[in-house]
Parts: C-alpha cells; sequence; structure tokens
C-alpha cells in the first residue's frame, strides 16, 4: 500500500496523519496524551513525547540516514533475525531495521490511546540472506505510556534460532548528569574487552567512557535516571532477560558517519534483548515476543 491508500483506509482517525517524509512513508500520532512519530522505513519509533513532558523520551541523530538497506540512527530500531555481527557476515543487527514494513491494523481505543501494528514483508522476500520463513509484526501502543511488542512466529519447518533487541536510543540532558538503575547485581559481556565477561558493578551506572555491553539474567525493571531534565524512565520489559548498554564515546561517534561528533552527549541506548546466552529457540510453528513499556515519571 502506498501512503494515498494509508489515507484512505484510516481517514476516520483524527488523531493520526500521514506524510512522505524523508522519501518514506512517517505516521504521526498526536492524542491528548503523547506526540508519537513512527517510520514505515524500518518499522521504527522516532518519536515519542507525553503531553506532560517537555522533552522527547527518544534521541534522533541529526546525521541520521533514510535509506533502503541502512539503518536510521535514533528511535527504537528493531534488530531482528539477529542481534550484533552474523556468523557469516551479513552485517549487523538483520535486516528488519532497514526494510520497508506494512501497516496491518490501527485502531485508537475509548480512551483515546492509539495502537498500531506493523509487519514485516515476507522476510524472504525481502532478503536472501534470510532462507527460514516467519512472521514478523510490531504492536505499538501509544498512551501514557509507550509499549512495544516484537512477535516472531517460526512459520517454517525447522527450528529457528532468534536473537533480537529493541535497540532504543533514549535522549538525556548529558551524558556526564544521568545513570542506570536495575543492573548492579548482573554480570556482563564488554564488547570493548571482546566479549569479556565481568563482574556486577554493584553500583548504578554512570557512562565516563565507551560502554557497549550485554548484561545478562537482566531483571525486568531497569530505570534511566536524569535529575538535570528532573524525570526517570521506567523500563519494563517481558521476555527478555538480556539488556544492552551503549554509548559510543568520542572516538567510536567520529568513525560514524550517521553520527554527529558531539552527540554522544545526549544519548543513551538501553535495548531490551534476547541477546548472547538469551538468544531463543523457536521450535516450528511458535511463537515468541519481546515486549516493553517506556514509562516516564517526574524526579
Ligand atoms: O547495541 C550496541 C551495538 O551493537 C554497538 O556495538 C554499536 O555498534 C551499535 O550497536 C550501533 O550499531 P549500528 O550498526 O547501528 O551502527
Amino acid at each position: 500500500m502506498n501512503i494515498e491508500d494509508y489515507r484512505a483506509k484510516f481517514a476516520t482517525l483524527e488523531s493520526v496523519s500521514f506524510t512522505e517524509g524523508l522519501g518514506f512513508p512517517l505516521v504521526h500520532i498526536r492524542t491528548r496524551f503523547c506526540e508519537v512519530l513512527i517510520s514505515l522505513l524500518g518499522g521504527q519509533v522516532l518519536s515519542y513525547q507525553p503531553t506532560s513532558q517537555a522533552h522527547d523520551l527518544l534521541f534522533r541523530s541529526r546525521q541520521a540516514h533514510f535509506e533502503i538497506g541502512k539503518g536510521i540512527k535514533g528511535g527504537i530500531p528493531v534488530c531482528w533475525p539477529w542481534f550484533g555481527e552474523h556468523p557469516e557476515g551479513h552485517g549487523m543487527h538483520g535486516f528488519a531495521r532497514s526494510c520497508v514494513w506494512q501497516i496491518n491494523r490501527l485502531i485508537e481505543d475509548d480512551c483515546g490511546v492509539v495502537e498500531i501494528e506493523l509487519g514485516l514483508p515476507q522476510p524472504d522476500a525481502v532478503n536472501d540472506q534470510w532462507v527460514q520463513t516467519a512472521d514478523l509484526t510490531l504492536s505499538i501502543r501509544c498512551g501514557k505510556w509507550l509499549s512495544l511488542g516484537l512477535r516472531t512466529l517460526n512459520t517454517s519447518d525447522q527450528p529457528l534460532v532468534l536473537s533480537q533487541a529493541l535497540h532504543t536510543y533514549f535522549a538525556i540532558s548529558d551524558i556526564s548528569s544521568v545513570h542506570i538503575e536495575g543492573l548492579e547485581s548482573q554480570s556482563y559481556l564488554d564488547k570493548v574487552q571482546q566479549f569479556k565477561r565481568c563482574d556486577p558493578s554493584r553500583q548504578p551506572i554512570a557512562v565516563q567512557q565507551e560502554v557497549d555491553r550485554i548484561y545478562e539474567g537482566t531483571a525486568p525493571l531497569i530505570k534511566l535516571v536524569d535529575p538535570q531534565w528532573q524525570r526517570q524512565i521506567e523500563i519494563t520489559a517481558q521476555n527478555s532477560a538480556s539488556t544492552v548498554v551503549w554509548n559510543p564515546w568520542i572516538e567510536k561517534a567520529r568513525l560514524m558517519a550517521d553520527f554527529a561528533d558531539d552527540e554522544y552527549h545526549s544519548m543513551i541506548c538501553i535495548e531490551t534483548a534476547n541477546a548472547a546466552s538469551d538468544a531463543r529457540l523457536l521450535a516450528p510453528g511458535t511463537e515468541h515476543q519481546l515486549a516493553v513499556t517506556y514509562r516516564v515519571t517526574a524526579l
């Protein structure tokens, strides 16, 4: 469907509009609770700002690329059907983040909460790196809170090994003044040290250098505390026992064409994942849903 088809199909929803921003369909949602921007390229939430808040929850690079085959640096990229490097060199974080998704369903409930379900066109039809068949949908619930559910159904007759993440880029006042609570007791694999397994820090995480870690066995509730913006974001995960924390810091930021040199100050990724030993095995005909809710509260 093209943008005119979506406009016609969802014409009765006053809180939803469509534009062709940056060459791809964008869905704008504006309700009494929040404003949300979703790109069909990547099936990616780019912006979520509750009406009660002065700042967006999500960061997006001013140098982000909007091209089929490339990920958009910011918002909530979907890493699927693998997280990180592919063992046979098929590129980072799978291909779902760089394909154009379709809208399966879009409704506004009686309370004014908008729910949209996106679907990835048959993966085997969009990418020759993928020989398996699976259905992938992303449900996004836009209200006072933002909830996402990424559901994979193995439609093949072979078991499916799935690793994935909702690679969320949070906007922050400054990297020097935020910290993360809820990961103090977890060991982690440190990508900066060739995935060395490191002991728990026993204290909240404050970032003062490049951080690229897969925390293992993580608890469902993690908090991103930002005293300067007087807010904290509660991240509540379901069906995830691994969490990735990433800030590229100075040198890595300079190496990325789609990320400005100074932007490491204003973002941190906290990614709800099924990564490393938390990868899942889906028997034929079975499904798995990775889910997360983001809730902002005042400090
Ligand atoms: O999730 C963390 C990470 O895997 C980092 O290692 C870093 O490279 C980042 O994702 C961004 O990856 P990208 O392919 O979007 O540049």
